[in-house]
């Protein structure tokens, strides 16, 4: 791998290009020099324009607006927002519920823990967004070891009419998910989960966002997602892999039904009260440019479908390790779960990434497990010397 350390993790699920791209930093350094900054508020720079067609250029045909923000939190509380500001405009406005699932994650801010479903992230921080439910999440046992989708748990989806009927069809605004929860384990879709969900939300007026933080750009082997499902939610927010985790910037995809919704004049008027200072920031802009133009240019969606099956053989073939009692991938996503030590969650797990990064690897964990995402820049060779010091790891893992 480039230099003596190697990456299983792609920063944090972001530097999809790999690290210290030319393209990029040279744009960055540019743009710094030319327009370091423009008020987006009422105005906009050309930067901004151009990112948000390439960005819709990018994205499957539903997505025609872009809303920019600084994040991943920032994105998903936008989309939420944008949700009830959507169906208010229409006027909708009872449906003010938002519907997450349990062990989603969808960054930091108070919306995104509300509808977000990790424990830890929830109980220290009071009573948060009131009319929250949230979905069960789909990680079953009886897909243990499954190569790719899990065959179990679209019935899982289900759960929403149970709610949709408890709550009233008329009271929800929005379900959001990960199409493959990132943070919480790479916990996969079962096949017919999302294309049911899809049916059940659109049934009862609900919009479904996606949450793409971790899925966008390339991880799955497409652009988005809702490529690689072919399920088209209506919105998808996205950040991370954006600007190739360089300089912090997020964006809100919409339809243009939705963004449609808001224009309604008159002219001079703001049609949704919300923005951030940064939003669209130029260097951020012109640094999404060169990071989507560098994707583009070398392919690495594609690159990342062809060499899936090569990485799922090589996470595949650590089963039968000690401790391991799961192994899941999709794309260029891994993990590996490992049997927690009794009374002493995540020890093991934690054990291991010490071990690995005293061997020159980067690995993350969760709990106890092993969660990667290689940069897509990864070649088969660098598969094969990474799981094989993972390998290492665990055969002396206590
Ligand atoms: N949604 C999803 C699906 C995410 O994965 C966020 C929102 C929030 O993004 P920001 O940019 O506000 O952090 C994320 C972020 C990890 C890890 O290793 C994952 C994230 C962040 C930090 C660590 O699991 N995902």
């Amino acid at each position: 791998m480039a230099g003596a350390f190697s990456t299983a993790q792609a920063g944090l699920w972001c530097c999809n290009a790999g690290h210290t791209r030319p393209r990029i930093t040279q744009a960055i350094a540019e743009q710094a020099g030319t327009l370091d900054y423009a008020p987006a508020f009422q105005m906009g720079h050309p930067k901004a324009f151009e990112l948000a067609s390439r960005l819709r250029d990018m994205a499957p045909d539903p997505f025609e607006h872009v809303f920019f923000t600084n994040s991943g939190s920032e994105s998903v509380d936008t989309a939420l927002k944008i949700a009830l500001a959507y169906h208010r405009a229409r006027g909708d406005g009872a449906r003010t519920r938002l519907i997450g699932r349990e062990r989603g994650y969808h960054g930091v801010n108070f919306g995104g823990i509300s509808v977000g479903g990790i424990v830890n992230n929830r109980r220290m921080f009071g009573n948060l967004l009131t009319g929250v439910d949230h979905l069960p999440h789909t990680h079953l046992p009886e897909n243990a070891f499954t190569r790719g989708q899990p065959a179990h748990g679209a019935h899982l989806a289900d759960d929403l009419e149970r709610i949709v009927t408890l709550h009233g069809p008329d009271t929800i605004a929005a379900v959001i998910v990960e199409p493959m929860a990132g943070s919480t384990g790479v916990l996969l879709p079962p096949r017919g989960y999302l294309e049911r969900l899809r049916e059940i939300t659109a049934k009862h007026g609900i919009l479904l966002i996606f949450d793409e933080v971790i899925t966008g750009f390339g991880r799955l082997g497409s652009a988005f997602a809702a490529d690689h499902f072919g399920v088209m939610p209506d919105m998808i927010t996205c950040a991370k892999g954006l600007t190739n985790g360089v300089i912090p910037m997020g964006a809100v995809l919409t339809t243009g039904e939705i963004h449609d919704a808001f224009m309604q004049g008159p002219e001079h008027m703001i049609e949704l009260f919300h923005g951030y200072t940064y939003s669209g920031n130029p260097i951020a802009a012109a640094a999404g440019i060169a990071t989507l133009e560098t994707y583009t240019e070398e392919g690495l969606f594609d690159r990342a479908a062809h060499l899936a099956p090569h990485w799922e053989d090589a996470l595949h073939s650590l089963r039968g390790l000690p401790h391991v009692i799961d192994i899941r991938n999709m794309g260029l996503i891994g993990a590996v779960e490992l049997e927690p030590i009794a009374g002493a969650p995540t020890k093991r797990a934690f054990q291991a990434f010490l071990d690995a990064y005293d061997k020159g690897i980067l690995i993350r964990t969760t709990g106890d497990i092993i969660a990667m995402s290689p940069p897509l820049i990864i070649d088969a060779a660098q598969i094969d010397e990474l799981i094989g010091t993972l390998g290492d790891v665990l055969k002396a893992l206590e």
